[in-house]
């Protein structure tokens, strides 16, 4: 993205615009990258499944550069997908889907087994290991904006 930005403003010298110009183009263009927030994503993976199972966790650490929350994802290979919480409850290990997962700024947010993770629901298909799965969160800024985050997890077995 970053890379992006840097190649128009490059390529804008072509117009030649005067610079004061040019200099305009730059801010806006840098304003609204910084305007959201940037994820990182460590190590995501899917726990491969065998036939009948329908459901599946994805897992990985996130990490934003501003405060943030993911409010949705999405992959082709479910019908739906939540982000859940798994949590002990009079002794007994349930899990339960949240609204938003909070992401501090700057703070590494583990989605692990155990805990947090991206619950893949009505798979097409058995997960093998090795596979790739995409996935897309969506995540929204302090500010409501929001933005997409691509992910491609390798498929891992238990
Ligand atoms: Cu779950």
């Amino acid at each position: 993205m970053l890379d992006l930005a840097v190649g128009r403003v490059q390529g804008s010298q072509h117009f030649d615009l005067r610079p004061m110009r040019r200099f305009l183009l730059a801010s806006a263009l840098f304003t609204a990258f910084a305007a959201h927030a940037q994820v990182k994503v460590d190590d995501p993976w899917v726990r491969a499944t065998v036939a009948p199972q329908k459901a599946t966790g994805a897992f990985m650490q996130l990490t934003s550069t501003k405060a943030a929350k993911v409010v949705a994802a999405s992959s082709p290979v479910a019908e739906m997908v939540e982000i859940h919480e798994m949590k002990m409850d009079d002794g007994v290990m349930k899990m339960r889907a949240v609204d938003a997962l909070a992401l501090p700024a700057g703070q590494p947010v583990a989605l692990k087994p155990g805990s947090y993770h991206v619950m893949l629901m009505g798979l097409k298909a058995p997960i093998k290991a090795g596979d790739t799965v995409p996935l897309t969160l969506t995540v929204e800024g302090e500010d409501k904006q929001r933005t997409t985050v691509e992910i491609k997890a390798e498929a891992r077995g238990r």
